[in-house]
């Protein structure tokens, strides 16, 4: 009689997908309004896989321009600058937050709207792309990222 278990081993095996087997999560997500015509996005990225991944750029069909932005400290003056890839080693997080490294939406086809998603693609190169479907949430407080 044929052993049974491997068979059944075989059916489990997950259909390929690239992002998963880099090991890329997102959670915590959310995305706020600055003003109707720009926005910002954050969460956490977390690396579960075996080696390093790098986020290089993040794409949506929300808005006309999408960048990845960081706050420098200027003489005292938080300014927004271009920020850019975003390395994250194996077993390490990122957090896109308030104040920080986040997602810049520039030229918003219509206002984020609480209770609305907006959804991003974000390209880690060699790791794959990972979506995102983010909730929109004009009233959450910096440093409640959950
Ligand atoms: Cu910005």
């Amino acid at each position: 009689m044929k052993p049974l278990l491997p068979a059944l081993c075989l059916g489990l095996i997950p259909l390929a997908a690239p992002a998963q087997d880099a090991g890329l999560v997102i959670h915590g997500g959310y995305a706020r309004a600055a003003d109707p015509r720009s926005g910002a996005a954050f969460m956490v990225i977390e690396n579960r896989g075996a080696g390093a991944c790098t986020l290089s750029s993040v794409a949506s069909d929300a808005a006309e321009r999408v960048e990845l932005h960081t706050h420098r400290d200027e003489g005292g003056v938080m300014r927004m600058v271009k920020a850019g890839p975003i390395r994250i080693p194996a077993g390490a997080r990122h957090e896109l937050a308030r104040g920080g490294d986040h997602v810049m939406l520039m030229g918003l086809k219509q206002p984020l709207a609480d209770g609305e998603e907006l959804a991003l693609t974000l390209d880690f190169g060699p790791c794959g792309t990972v979506r995102a479907r983010l909730p929109v949430d004009n009233k959450r407080m910096p440093g409640h990222a959950h």
